[in-house]
């Protein structure tokens, strides 16, 4: 038998960790039944599962709602100095858990705490009638942790410990909301540098695309961002990070009322995003505003498009042209009373980049959004 030293190679470097999607995304809320409610009314998620008193948990209640392949948990506290409290006393609502689906969540663990991660969660199996669960996981940036969830030998419906969640009297239709495209992580000054380190280490993530500064610094607000992917592109972080501008970085504006780093935005595909976004505004979601004037050369920067541009202007959606083809793109105000997070609604005709061309309109709005929060400054 012949053996062969493998030479340490870039390309080896993700192979460690097959990862087949994002498995779910747990929000830290303060009143998770009310916050189930809304994702069903405003956004078109369906009741999935539950888990509380009933099941016999004694300080916290969540339920999970789904809608095609995304999956959100929205978990509150039942009583006081809970860290689930804490984290909501010092965040607001937001992202605690990105959950990755993975084969092999005990090698997913073992492999990540070999080349540096901080534990959270010991490889932990859990069962049911249904079969068995192993989680384990990681912190990433601030207070956010990814789970790597090992599903193949369960056919329950969310996880062990969960019940289904059903409501025969009210389940309002789908939006048309289908998959995470990506999800954004804001991190401190100076520290972008250290989180892609933190992928492409411990996650075997590549670095594929970077903006920095001139690229997306508007008259006042700057950032720079690299988007990180694993092998098979199913996940994709991009990170920001604070620049120096004339006024407050909308990053820097994220990072004081989420008092530390943490998921900026979840952008969600739809195959159809005229359809989403009317229904979402119909529903009461709302939208950054893009001047009218946006559209006048809209055709000019991006050629021909499948779409008429007078509902884009109608709605407000942006679009982006790249190499590989096109994509369109809205952004919601945050959800939640601090400016921290928002959602993306995002429709890929061919291209794989992130709206590069739209920064400069994107980012004006969301500094006329701070100027009427009095935050520019
Ligand atoms: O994910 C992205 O990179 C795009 C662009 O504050 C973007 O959605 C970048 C920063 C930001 C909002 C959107
Ligand atoms: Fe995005």
């Amino acid at each position: 038998m012949e053996t062969t030293v493998l030479p340490k190679s870039k390309d080896t470097s993700q192979d460690f960790m097959p990862i087949n999607g994002t498995d779910y995304i747990e929000l830290y809320v303060g009143n998770s039944k009310q916050a189930a409610h809304f994702y069903k009314t405003a956004f078109g998620f369906q009741s999935l599962a539950k888990a509380g008193l009933e099941t016999g948990l004694k300080d916290r209640e969540s339920y999970v709602v789904v809608q095609d392949k995304i999956r959100l948990v929205l978990t509150s506290p039942l009583k006081s100095g809970t860290a689930i409290g804490e984290h909501i006393d010092k965040h607001g609502d937001g992202v605690k858990v990105v959950a990755l689906w993975v084969e092999d969540a005990t090698h997913a663990y073992n492999a990540a705490m070999e080349r540096g991660a901080k534990s959270y969660m010991e490889p932990t199996v859990e069962e049911d009638k249904n079969g068995k669960v192993v989680r384990s996981g990681i912190y990433t940036y601030g207070e956010t942790v990814h789970v790597f969830v090992e599903r193949k030998d369960y056919e329950g419906t969310f996880l062990p410990g969960f019940v289904q969640w059903e409501t025969p009297d009210y389940n309002p239709t789908s939006t048309g909301l289908k998959f995470v495209d990506h999800m954004v992580g804001n991190v401190g000054w100076n520290k972008m540098n250290h989180w892609v380190s933190f992928y492409e280490n411990v996650l075997g993530f590549k670095n594929i695309l970077s903006f920095d500064d001139n690229d997306i610094s508007t008259e006042y607000t700057a950032l720079m961002s690299k988007v990180m992917s694993n092998g098979n592109g199913r996940i994709k972080f991009p990170i920001n990070e604070p620049a120096e501008g004339k006024k407050k970085s909308q990053v820097e504006e994220y990072l004081d009322f989420y008092e530390g780093e943490g998921v900026q935005h979840i952008a969600v595909a739809t195959d159809d995003i005229i359809q989403t976004v009317r229904d979402l505004k119909s529903r009461g979601i709302e939208f950054l505003h893009v001047p009218e004037t946006y559209y006048d050369a809209v055709t000019d920067r991006v050629g021909e498009i499948d779409e008429d541009i007078a509902p884009l202007r109608e709605l407000g959606i942006l679009v982006d042209r790249d190499d590989e083809g096109y994509l369109l793109q809205i952004f919601t105000k945050p959800v939640e009373p601090r400016p921290t997070m928002f959602f993306e609604i995002i429709q890929r005709k061919g291209a794989q980049s992130f709206g590069k061309g739209n920064f400069k309109a994107l980012f004006e709005a969301i500094e006329r959004e701070q100027e009427l929060r009095g935050t520019l400054h």
